[in-house]
């Protein structure tokens, strides 16, 4: 497709900021220029690394993105505790994770609190990745569309019109997270083909093609290419495969 191809890691509550330099430097050198040019990569640590990794890339013109995994809804003020969009911008973060799954379930955040941090990272220039993603329990009983729909539809209700095709949107079915067992790439590609229909009717057909969807749950380097290689899917956020440089980079090449 003529949508930038986009490559995430998601490292979670994983590596200090001293490991988390040791492992972008080790990456980096896996990696060759012609890496970079296939896809856009980005580098989602902890809140505590991203200093150490913007002057990191900085230092070593590293081409590779900046993201967070989160970030409050709310602009300043008394919030313990909480991280602004402001700040993570002024750290030349270029992504921010919003609504990913273990957010949703583990501390109970809403679809509505989803699209306002959604919105308050585009107000502060920066992009959302946008996790939507049914349960085992809701795709058996035939929900997924109606699970995905509303998880979504918050997002386009909230987020300015004129700039919906900076959104990302990563459909992590919550079976697939760390388990090890990735869904179906025929599964996924039916999902992104209603994902794109569903775009097409609510926000029209040019800007729903500039929107990138995004897989995740389980990639690895053995299923990376098959899940880039459908038409809908415009890129990968990778968990635990994206924690070893060796295996990521690998990763990144055969995708
Ligand atoms: C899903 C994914 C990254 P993993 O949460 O967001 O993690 O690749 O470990 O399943």
């Amino acid at each position: 497709s003529h949508r930038v191809r986009l490559i995430s890691a998601n490292w979670k509550m994983n590596l200090n900021h001293l490991e988390a330099i040791a492992l972008v430097q080790k990456l980096y050198h896996l990696l060759r220029p012609e890496d970079f040019r296939y896809a856009e990569i980005a580098i989602h640590p902890p809140f505590t690394s991203l200093r150490s990794l913007q002057l990191t890339f900085e230092a070593d013109r590293m081409p590779f993105t900046l993201g967070a995994q989160n970030v409050s809804d709310q602009l300043s003020g008394a919030f313990t505790g909480e991280v602004s969009a402001q700040m993570l911008s002024k750290l030349a973060v270029g992504y921010v994770i919003v609504g990913h799954s273990e957010r949703r379930h583990l501390f109970g955040e809403t679809s509505e609190q989803v699209a306002q941090k959604a919105l308050a990272v585009q107000q502060a220039g920066m992009r959302p990745i946008v996790c939507l993603g049914e349960s085992h329990e809701q795709r058996e009983s035939g929900l997924t569309l109606d699970v995905l729909t509303a998880q979504i539809d918050p997002i386009l209700n909230t987020y300015p019109l004129e700039a919906l095709d900076t959104i990302v949107i990563a459909y992590e079915p919550v079976w697939a997270i760390g388990s090890g067992e990735s869904a179906d790439p025929e599964v996924v590609e039916g999902v992104g083909r209603s994902l794109r229909e569903l775009l097409r009717r609510r926000v029209g057909d040019e800007i729903a093609a500039r929107i990138r969807l995004q897989y995740g749950g389980s990639v690895s380097v053995g299923n990376a290419r098959e899940f880039m290689s459908l038409e809908d899917i415009d890129g990968l956020l990778v968990g635990g495969a994206s924690l070893d440089a060796e295996v990521f980079a690998q990763l990144i090449r055969a995708a």
